[in-house]
């Protein structure tokens, strides 16, 4: 049986450990963080997925998947760490270079290294190559190497591992066909095969795409409300034309992609890549806007020191992942304001932010304005007229378009939504 040395077992790593495991390869998965490895060693799951409890289990009741804190001999070798971005908007290269770095004593005539990681376009020929030169293996010959990006979307990960294509970028073309063969004993979808820095390219400028979207989207929400149009209307009557599809509005861009991946090609040509910073700038100042508009609520509501209630802190729906949430900025700036503020996510089980409290009955009790800013299913399914008694002054805000407007204005709301200018009083 072939080994696979996986390191790094966060939101891509894990997934993509135990889908070989439960493919006929035996795999060690490694990570730095001992309390990962600890629970993991213990069957127990770090991170929230649809579908990867049930995928460790098998693997650890075959024998196929180990873990530790060190890497060890194997046939392949997947990095698929972190690659974020610094305070200054560059990328952050040193969890790629201590992986790299951590399996060159392990590397034998033959190996393949694969880099799930996303980066910036070159760092595999101008990061990775020269530590893995360090083996004195030859490059394309003696030692295999490619990228192959992670493209799921957390929340889907295991039917997106399998059905969406894969892009392989080689060394040179024996890198890409080794790489294939590995990964076609669960992936159903179409293999393109392309060069290294190319793949590159392609997975950054896949996010960058969603994101210049969205940031066009949140223009259009704003000139909506002033315009007295629903941007959620207009969006999706302009999307049923067949070349149009345009993306949602929202309190901002979160999570460690689409929020991050943009800046690697904003920081490499800052001249030419205008619009893509613009559309940075314009996400990264959503959660402000958002909290403009509370501010600007409670002052149109004649409510002074308001109790708000904020609904939802992960990043997006249904997913417990609060890494660069909007969320939390919304949250970090109204903690700066005059008012009484508490937060609630069913997601998040442990507190993160003072705000934060368990019970939605708590959150909702005596609050003068519910603010929506994460569409999960279980405050779309939030019955109005169960928490309209609840409350001091039954007012929401709704930045994700997630609550029907006249179910909430039947239990007494008065509903308030980003982008609609429509019933907005907010012009
Ligand atoms: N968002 C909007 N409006 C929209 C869609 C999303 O405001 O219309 C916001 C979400 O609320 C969230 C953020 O954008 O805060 C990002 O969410 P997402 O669902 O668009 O993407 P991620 O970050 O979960 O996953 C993306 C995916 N990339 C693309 O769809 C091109 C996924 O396929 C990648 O694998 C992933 O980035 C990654 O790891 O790079």
């Amino acid at each position: 049986m072939k080994k696979i040395c996986v390191i790094g077992l966060g939101y891509i790593g894990l997934p993509t450990a135990v889908m070989f495991a439960n493919h006929g390869y035996q795999v060690l998965g490694v990570d730095v963080s001992e309390r990962a490895i600890n629970l993991l060693s213990k069957g127990q799951v770090h991170i929230e997925e649809p579908g990867l409890q049930g995928y460790l289990n098998n693997a650890l009741e075959q024998g196929t998947f180990t873990v530790s804190t060190t890497p060890e001999e194997a046939d392949m070798f997947i990095v698929a760490v972190p690659s974020p971005i610094t305070a200054e908007k560059t990328a952050d290269m040193k969890y790629i270079e201590s992986a790299t770095a951590s399996i060159v004593p392990f590397l034998k005539k033959g190996n393949l290294v694969v880099l799930e990681s996303t980066v910036p376009p070159r760092t595999v020929m101008d990061v990775m190559i020269p530590i893995l030169e360090q083996s004195k293996l030859e490059m394309g010959i003696e030692l295999f190497i490619s990228h192959s990006p992670e493209r799921v979307i957390p929340g889907k990960v295991f039917e997106e591992l399998v059905n969406n294509s894969r892009i392989i970028g080689g060394f040179n073309l024996e890198s890409a066909e080794r790489t294939k063969e590995f990964y076609q004993s669960f992936v159903k979808g179409e293999f393109h095969i392309t060069d290294v820095t190319t793949a590159e390219m392609v997975k950054v400028i896949e996010n960058t795409f969603r994101d210049v979207n969205i940031a066009f989207a949140n223009e259009l929400a704003k000139m909506s409300e002033n315009l007295g149009v629903n941007a959620w209307e207009a969006i999706s009557l302009a999307n049923h034309h067949p070349r149009v599809n345009i993306h949602y509005p929202g309190p901002g861009v979160g999570g460690h992609c689409i929020a991050v991946d943009p800046w690697f090609l904003v920081e490499k040509q800052s001249e030419l890549a205008k619009i893509i910073y613009l559309s940075r700038v314009t996400n990264d100042g959503m959660p402000k806007f958002t909290v403009e508009k509370i501010l600007e609520i409670s002052r149109l509501n004649q409510i002074d020191n308001p109790r708000v209630c904020v609904l939802g802190l992960t990043f997006k729906a249904n997913i417990d992942d609060i890494r660069e949430s909007p969320s939390m900025d919304i949250v970090k700036q109204l903690s700066h304001e005059d008012i009484d503020l508490v937060s609630f996510d069913p997601h998040v089980k442990e507190n993160k932010v003072p705000s934060q409290t368990q019970g939605f009955d708590e959150a909702i009790t005596d609050s003068d304005i519910v603010v929506i800013l994460t569409n999960h299913d279980y405050f779309t399914k939030i019955n109005p007229h169960n928490i309209a008694e609840l409350m001091n002054h039954p007012i929401v805000l709704d930045t994700k378009n997630a609550i029907d407007r006249k179910q909430w204005e039947d239990a007494g709301f008065t509903v308030y939504k980003l982008g609609d200018g429509k019933g907005n009083p907010v012009q």
